[in-house]
């Protein structure tokens, strides 16, 4: 016999399909909380080791890398093992399989973690960079390292000048590409998802927020409420990685 709770989900899932089944635009946002069963911590998750008594809010900024470029670096490489090491979910899976079931889908990520890509979704509005990527402070373009790191800093091989990891940091602007792109299609889509985000960083928190304005049916997938969830259409509670393969199976 089942519970009243997963009687409730099961329409809950069943109103979310529909939505999608008549959808002809269906825009997603995702955020921390989609890798989190790939081993990957959250934002909200403190930080562990030599970084356990800092946020992730004053690591991730333009001022501590001027401060301190080394201790920066070494919280990237830290991360980079972990994402390196770490396989996309069934989450991951779930939202490369929806792209091919509707007309026109749209995927933006906060996440730097390139799990979505190694999960076969293209097109990835890559909304706050990748952390596998290095830029170069000087050119301030992708670049290749250069053999002679000194000071244990990655330097770049075209000019020599101090290479960052390619993400966007606290008080840096969105790239504009995927900004603009992002924001067309949170206002311009019939479905917006907004999985795993505690939807408090902007301007990303915004792009839920136009699709809503915009009349767009929001689906939230979060084993949390966020700031977002009194504002939703449909509430999936719980973890994505389970919800949105049962969703996709809802779908069929
Ligand atoms: C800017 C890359 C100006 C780096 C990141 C308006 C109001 C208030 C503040 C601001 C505002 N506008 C701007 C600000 C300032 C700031 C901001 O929003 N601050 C917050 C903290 C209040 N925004 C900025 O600084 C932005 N830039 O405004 O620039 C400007 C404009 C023009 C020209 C020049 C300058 C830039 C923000 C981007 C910063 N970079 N990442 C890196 O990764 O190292 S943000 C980073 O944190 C992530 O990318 C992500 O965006 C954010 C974390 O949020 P989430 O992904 O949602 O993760 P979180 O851990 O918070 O939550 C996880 C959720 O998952 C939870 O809800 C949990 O319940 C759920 N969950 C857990 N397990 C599961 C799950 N869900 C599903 N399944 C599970 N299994
Ligand atoms: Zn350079």
């Amino acid at each position: 016999m089942k519970s009243d709770s997963a009687v409730a989900l099961d329409e809950l899932l069943e109103q979310a399909a529909a939505a999608l089944r008549k959808a002809q635009h269906v825009c997603v946002l995702t955020g921390a909380g989609i890798s989190a069963e790939s081993g990957i911590p959250t934002f909200r998750d403190a930080l562990t080791g030599l970084w356990a008594n800092f946020r992730a809010e004053d690591l991730a900024t333009p001022e501590a890398f001027e401060r301190d470029p080394k201790f920066v670096w070494d919280w990237y490489e830290f991360r980079r093992e972990l994402i390196r090491k770490a396989e996309p979910n069934p989450g991951h899976f779930a939202l490369a399989e929806l792209a091919g079931r509707v007309p026109r889908f749209t995927l933006v990520t906060q996440n730097v973690d390139g799990l979505h890509q190694r999960a076969g979704s293209r097109g990835v509005l890559e909304y706050h960079g990748n952390i596998l990527r290095d830029r170069c402070c000087v050119e301030q373009v992708v670049a290749d390292r250069s053999e002679d790191s000194r000071h244990g800093l990655p330097r770049c091989a075209a000019c020599g000048g101090l290479l960052r990891p390619d993400v966007v940091w606290f008080g840096e602007a969105i790239p504009r590409g995927p900004m603009l792109a992002a924001a067309e299609a949170a206002e311009s889509c019939d479905v917006f998802l907004s999985i795993g985000t505690s939807s408090l960083v902007y301007p990303a928190a915004g792009l839920a927020e136009s699709a809503l304005r915009a009349g767009a049916t929001v689906i939230e997938v979060n084993p949390n409420r966020t700031d977002l969830s009194r504002n939703v259409n449909v509430l999936l509670a719980g973890p994505s990685g389970e919800l949105l393969p049962r969703l996709l199976e809802q779908l069929r």
